[in-house]
């Protein structure tokens, strides 16, 4: 009987960002997504299987606030009801990136813990089915499943599908955390408060489902052009269906604009490099890969930087320890 697996999971960045869910309880987004996992940004999850007592958890060795507890119990619930598993667990999960400033850390946790949870069911679970389950948990963790560049379609239940593995993307991205604000509010309720609240909601959708088809076709061609200028227009447009919530969803800081106008300056200059950004001040660029040092060592000098990670793609979940 296995009593303890760890299984490692990267991070992803969306290119074309899901933001915004369907009704219902099964955690389905509203948008179709496309992002690329980074090698870079990891989570390493230990999972325990316990004869006694109840769920704990620690992320980088602090217990869990309850918020985060009580989610996490949810979605070992599911598994539990579902007969997938049985008993309680201590998970201690570890990234070694910044947790919860926008840098993704929910896909690569709900990930791992999704992977390192199929080695205790009875049941063999193929990958689109965790994928399917991961998305339960964070509906981006459903495309650090699959890794590599992956799409996320909208549907009933939807899972990842892989477009590219990470050794077939060349290209990278270089993960810039900016000083100043930390994040305030969720993606989850932030995305709620644009269904809600937003004027451009509906709009949102629309373009959303017109750029998942426009970076589909540009992938196919390897268009780097295409791909960062259909992604940088996404991420913006994401954005501003925020800004026009009432009341406002501002995740920007001054040093995001610096970056965005920065970005723009460099590729007057010759280095075609774009933008995105997630539910949060800092910005991400995506590069060529012979393009990354320079890119990382422009980011570095700039104002109001705090750091600057330079990632190749990485692939997909894995169980990397059995006991
Ligand atoms: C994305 N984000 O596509 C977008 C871009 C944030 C902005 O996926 O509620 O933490 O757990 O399903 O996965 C953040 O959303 O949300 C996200 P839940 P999640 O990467």
């Amino acid at each position: 009987m296995i009593e303890k697996v760890t299984a490692r999971a990267f991070a992803n960045i969306a290119l074309v960002k899901y933001w915004g869910k369907q009704p219902g309880f099964n955690n389905v987004p509203a948008t179709p997504s496309i992002s690329l996992a980074l090698k870079s940004l990891k989570t390493i999850t230990e999972v325990e299987r316990i004869r006694s007592g109840k769920d704990s958890f620690f992320l980088n060795g602090s217990i869990v606030s309850k918020v985060i507890y009580r989610r996490l119990v949810e979605y070992l619930d599911f598994w539990r009801n579902n007969k997938l598993i049985d008993g309680k667990f201590i998970i201690r999960s570890h990234n070694n990136f910044p947790t919860g400033a926008g840098l993704a850390s929910s896909s690569s946790g709900f990930a791992a813990l999704t992977v390192a949870l199929s080695a205790f069911s009875r049941r063999k679970i193929g990958k689109h089915q965790l994928s399917r389950f991961a998305r339960r948990g964070s509906g981006s963790a459903a495309r650090s499943i699959v890794g590599g560049l992956s799409a996320l379609p909208i549907g009933a239940d939807p899972a990842a599908r892989l477009l590219l593995s990470g050794d077939e993307v060349p290209w990278g991205m270089v993960v810039i955390e900016v000083e100043g604000r930390t994040k305030k509010i969720g993606s989850r309720e932030g995305m709620e408060l644009c269904r809600r609240y937003s004027p451009y909601y509906r709009q949102w959708i629309t373009l959303a489902n017109k750029d998942y088809r426009k970076m589909l076709s540009a992938l196919r061609r390897l268009d780097f052009s295409r791909v960062g200028e259909v992604a940088e227009a996404n991420a913006l447009a994401m954005h501003a269906c925020m800004f026009a919530s009432r009341p406002a969803l501002v995740y920007w800081s001054p040093a995001t604009i610096e970056i965005i106008n920065s970005v723009w300056q460099w590729r007057v200059d010759g280095l075609e490099t774009y933008f995105t950004i997630d539910a949060g001040s800092n910005v991400v660029l995506l590069c060529k890969q012979e393009d990354l040092k320079e890119a990382i060592r422009r980011a570095s000098r700039l104002k109001n930087v705090r750091s600057a990670i330079k990632s190749l793609p990485g692939g997909p979940a894995e169980i990397i320890e059995l006991s």
